[in-house]
């Protein structure tokens, strides 16, 4: 096992891998920009080294830096969290060729999983349901419009150097598929240097699930079930669910057995997810992977019992892994919320400041994830993700009342948070009875002028 590591990330993942490596019995070094100094977290570390100015390009996305830290602290491993750097490919084989294990997949598997286009070959290789579209990238508008035409109308162009929404379009009618699919190749190609687009039916209304995956470097690939995280506003999520409210227990045997084979075959190793859209006669679609331990992960830690950040840990020491996949079992349901620091009212724009009161849930199956603090200064210039409060119950509806009584405790002063938002979604009636979608929240739950 790793003698220390050392965590590339910052706010609640860094914590979140602090107290995993305490556990394990590893020394912990931090990294934190100047405007992370004074973060309270920072003295759960064993040793903490700043690595530059605020801004992330000169801090927690420069490799130089992070590798000029890892050499100083004299560390075995380096933990990317997610974001910043958890899926940059060249991050990770500069760390394994500076003799640095990088705690994440080899990067060959996340270079391919960055190509949507080349993730869903791979899927559809390994016997995995795709959306119909087109096989690999759209090359012509005439290739594009024969396409639409045998799939139907509406379809979706997404960029495949894209993913979590970014650069998608829909287009309604043969009438706008050219300047449809102009837009998004310009797009794509300002967004992500690369404008290589594809093309998919657009399934309305769908579900987002996604399957947990954990595969030693031994070849034991394993799933740990299934998440709901269909609560989203323009491709943010807001609550994850496990295991899938919706889904009977036969389709989610047999999309954890197709994550657990498309893992497979692109050799993946470590703990990644894949993500599958859910029509609305429970039909599961492969969309893509995530080479990275995600924000949601607690859910599946509290219905299966495992710590995944301990276990990407030691997947990365080599270790094999202790579960066979009839061990993996779930009890009971688990719900998070995510806490941003942002101004329902007001278009959710991040709304960074002192935190003058904290008042922070407990009792009963709560948990709560997140390195704020009274005192503690919300920075502007990242993520407003502040914190992430986790209920786990014997049954969903006990949850749900877990989660309000939770909500109710919580309070954060000094910064507006989607806390209210929460509070609503936890009494509305459509989602105490899991009729949602991934449409739901703009449709329904947040009520806009005109
Ligand atoms: C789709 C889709 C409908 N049809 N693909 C958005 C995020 C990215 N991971 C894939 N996304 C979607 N792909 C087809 N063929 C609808 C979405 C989508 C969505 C998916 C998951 C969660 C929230 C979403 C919100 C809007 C659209």
């Amino acid at each position: 096992m790793f003698q220390r590591i050392l965590v590339a990330n910052r706010g609640e993942i860094a914590l979140r891998v602090i107290r995993a490596c305490k556990e394990l019995g590893i020394e912990v070094v931090a990294v934190y920009s100047q405007a992370d100094r004074d973060a309270p977290y920072l003295q759960l570390a064993d040793r903490a080294i700043c690595i530059g100015k605020a801004p992330s390009a000169d801090s927690y996305l420069n490799i130089p830096r992070l590798i000029a830290a890892a050499e100083v602290a004299d560390v075995q491993a380096i933990h990317p969290g997610y974001g910043f750097l958890s899926e940059n490919p060249q991050f990770a084989e500069i760390c394994r060729s500076c003799n640095f294990e990088f705690i994440g997949p080899p990067h060959e598997a996340i270079r391919k999983m960055g190509l949507k286009t080349e993730a869903k070959q791979i899927a559809a290789a390994a016997k995995v349901a795709c959306v119909p579209g087109s096989e690999g990238a759209v090359v012509s508008e005439a290739e594009a419009l024969g396409l639409a035409r045998s799939i139907g109308f509406p379809v979706l162009i997404k960029a495949a150097a894209g993913g979590g929404g970014k650069g998608m379009r829909v287009c309604r009618d043969e009438a706008n598929l050219a300047s449809a699919l102009q837009m998004a190749r310009n797009e794509a190609a300002a967004a992500f240097k690369n404008s290589s687009i594809y093309l998919e039916k657009f399934i309305d209304h769908p579900r987002h699930v996604e399957v947990q995956i954990l595969a030693d470097s031994h070849g034991n690939v394993l799933h740990c079930w299934d998440r709901d995280c269909s609560l989203q506003r323009r491709h943010q999520k807001l609550v994850e669910e496990a295991t899938a409210p919706t889904l009977p227990l036969e389709v989610r045997s047999e999309i954890g057995q197709a994550a657990v084979r498309l893992a497979r075959t692109v050799g993946y190793v470590n703990a990644g997810t894949c993500e599958f859209l859910v029509d609305a006669d429970n039909r599961f679609y492969f969309i893509e992977v995530n080479a990275r331990i995600q924000v949601e992960h607690p859910v599946t830690e509290m219905v299966t019992g495992i710590d995944l950040v301990q276990q990407q840990i030691r997947i990365a020491a080599g270790e094999p892994l202790s579960y066979r996949q009839e061990d993996i079992v779930t009890r009971g349901h688990a719900i998070e919320c995510r806490i941003n620091s942002e101004d329902p009212d007001n278009d959710f724009r991040p709304s960074p400041g002192r935190i003058t009161a904290l008042r922070i849930p407990g009792g009963p199956g709560a948990r709560w994830d997140s390195h704020a603090q009274v005192g503690y200064t919300v920075p502007p210039n990242y993520d407003s993700l502040l914190g992430k409060l986790i209920v786990h119950a014997a049954t969903r509806l006990e949850a749900i009342a877990r989660m309000r009584r939770a909500l109710d405790e919580l309070v954060v002063e000094g910064v507006k948070t989607t806390i209210p938002l929460h509070r609503k979604t936890f009494r509305n009636k459509d989602f105490i009875d899991g009729r949602v979608d991934t449409t739901w929240v703009e449709r329904v739950l947040i009520p806009r002028p005109n």
